[in-house]
């Protein structure tokens, strides 16, 4: 059973999913063995690794190492194509439809292709929507695209739409990390009325009740990455 089944499986269940995003640019290898233990303690069921600008060889190493004592589901969560892992089970195969760069829409989609055919990454395509959060995020500058506007609930929705109607197998609400706000909760709730394929959000959620609320509103799966990087035991105060 694929990774993607078991995600529609735990939708239909109404089981959340929580992802904890590594960015090895900020991980420190000094205490790896500390965060593969914590993430151990964590309720996770999926890591994603990822980041606006990490090399390669990085993450191949930082994904071997995690294995070694950790079997969570790892996906990859690109920033560009350079950072295709074999050594992960699967990758979020993005499309940023919230911007106009082609580069992002489909231009490192083809400079991909060729590289994931030859490997054996479960391959998952990924409505990618990046939501404006107070301050500029990494991924609007290194995108040079501009966000949703977070009070335009009906562009959410019918952005969204476009993905699944295009073939998204997952739509991802994105406020960025270190967003100052998260994706607002009525933008969650209305996006995933609309679909009906499973929604993931991150960006900007800093507490568990945080988390509780995108689940109420909807979300299938949440992302926290900046909250554990700062505090390993967030999940275990
Ligand atoms: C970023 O959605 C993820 O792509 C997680 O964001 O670092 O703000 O938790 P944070």
């Amino acid at each position: 059973e694929n990774l993607y089944t078991q995600i529609k499986k735990a939708k239909t269940q109404n089981q959340k999913l929580l992802a904890i995003l590594i960015d090895p640019d900020k991980m420190d290898w000094n205490t790896v063995a500390i965060l593969i233990s914590k993430i151990n303690q964590s309720p996770a069921t999926h890591i994603f690794i990822g980041g606006s600008l990490v090399h390669h060889n990085i993450i191949d190493e930082l994904i071997v190492r995690i294995k070694q004592d950790c079997t969570l589901p790892i996906v990859v969560f690109p920033g560009n194509p350079s950072q295709i892992s074999d050594k992960a089970d699967a990758i979020l195969f993005l499309s940023l439809l919230s911007g106009r760069n082609p580069d992002y829409l489909i231009g490192h989609q083809v400079t991909a292709a060729p590289i994931l055919k030859q490997t054996q990454l479960e391959i998952i395509s990924t409505g990618y929507i990046l939501i404006e959060s107070g301050n500029e995020t990494a991924v609007e500058r290194v995108s040079k695209t501009k966000p949703l506007d977070r009070h335009d609930l009906d562009l959410a929705v019918n952005t969204a739409l476009a993905g699944e109607m295009l073939g998204s197998k997952l739509i991802y609400l994105e406020a960025g990390s270190g967003a100052e706000l998260p994706v607002p909760m009525e933008m969650i709730k209305k996006v995933a009325q609309k679909i009906e394929i499973p929604l993931l959000v991150g960006g900007g959620i800093i507490d568990l009740h945080g988390i509780q609320r995108a689940y109420n509103a909807g979300a299938d799966l949440v992302v926290i990455g900046t909250a554990f990087e700062n505090d390993l035991n967030f999940f275990n105060p």
